[in-house]
């Protein structure tokens, strides 16, 4: 198998926006300057990129808690996304959503979600119109380990295997719900192994690396525009920060992360993989790399800058009719 630079400059971008955007947020966290809370998709990275690279702007997406790396994957821009989590008017959510309800409707981006599991059904609402309207728009629904025990999961992908659906069951398994661990809540060996009950294919993917998730996702994808219905696509993966930014963590011992983040790391690898092959140079990596830097240190500049929304669009925005007044 072999790619084209230009695709693997835009893989390696995704890839390093979502590392370094997430890296700050983190910094910015600790340092207490960013409200609510957020949790990071480092070392996760391999596979929103992956997938998203097959999809168009036209396509939608469903998103998690941990979802900065789903969007930027997906297209968004990281100047609103910063202001969302700086809780500024200049935001994706006007700043009333915050990290885990960033959203942009226009390129297929239907949101992060705070409710654990809470993207099937909207993901299958989205393909169920895909269907109806025959627009061949495919739906991808990213949902954890954790997320696959909600009863939702059952119900979204039983409805979408009778109606075949065009919808991708994308699960990041990163072996950790909160504190648990995927053992001791999980009776069957792999997510996946559950597709058989509802009569569709799986997949098992290495979600540490890009190009085993982009040609798994390839062939779920173009199966469900053809009109084959649902694929469910487990990617292994490891979660390599702590649930939250700020979780003591408690739970796992510092070497078993640091052990599977310098086996794992799926930019790292990404990186000595195209580099070995002779795809890509290294100058024009660290060059990617540098403005990346620089435009996720422009996004926080100017976050800082913008104002909070007013205190009078605290009910603004909350549903489609905008003449809807709660406070009367
Ligand atoms: C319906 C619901 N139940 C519980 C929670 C609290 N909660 C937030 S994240 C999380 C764990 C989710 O684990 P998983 O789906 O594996 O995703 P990961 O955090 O590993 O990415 C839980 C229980 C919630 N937000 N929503």
């Amino acid at each position: 198998m072999s790619y084209q630079a230009d695709f693997l400059r835009a893989l390696y971008r995704k890839m390093v926006t979502i590392r370094k955007f997430e890296e700050k947020i983190g910094e910015l966290f600790l340092g207490g300057e960013l409200p609510g809370f957020v949790h990071l998709y480092i070392g996760e990275e391999a596979i929103a990129s992956g997938i998203c690279s097959n999809l168009t702007d036209e396509d939608y997406i469903t998103s998690t808690h941990r979802g900065h790396g789903h969007c930027i994957a997906k297209g968004a821009n990281i100047k609103p996304m910063m202001a969302e989590i700086f809780g500024k008017k200049t935001g994706y959510c006007k700043g009333k959503g915050g990290s885990m309800h960033i959203a942009d409707f226009s390129i297929g981006m239907l949101g992060a979600n705070g409710v654990v599991g809470g993207g099937y059904t909207l993901a299958v609402g989205a393909a169920l119109a895909a269907k109806m309207k025959k627009t061949r728009q495919v739906a991808v629904c990213f949902f954890g380990d954790g997320a696959s025990n909600r009863g939702t999961f059952h119900e979204a992908i039983n409805m979408a295997a009778a109606w075949k659906l065009p919808v991708i069951f994308l699960c990041e398994n990163n072996q950790w719900a909160s504190t648990t661990p995927y053992r001791t809540t999980t009776a069957v060996e792999n997510i996946a192994d559950r597709a058989v009950g509802y009569g569709i294919p799986s997949n098992i993917v290495n979600g540490n690396d890009v190009f085993a998730v982009y040609e798994a996702a390839k062939v779920a994808i173009e199966r469900a525009r053809e009109g084959g219905g649902p694929t469910l696509i487990e990617a292994k993966t490891y979660r390599i920060k702590g649930h939250f930014v700020g979780d003591p963590e408690m739970y796992r011992t510092k070497a078993e992360v640091q052990e599977r983040f310098e086996k794992d790391d799926p930019l790292k690898n990404f990186v000595s993989d195209v580099l070995a092959k002779g795809w890509l140079k290294k100058a024009e990596l660290d060059q990617i790399e540098t403005k990346i830097t620089e435009e996720v240190d422009a996004a926080v500049d100017s976050a800082r800058k913008d104002p909070y929304p007013d205190d009078n669009e605290l009910y603004s925005d909350l549903y489609v009719e905008s003449e809807v007044n709660l406070r009367a």
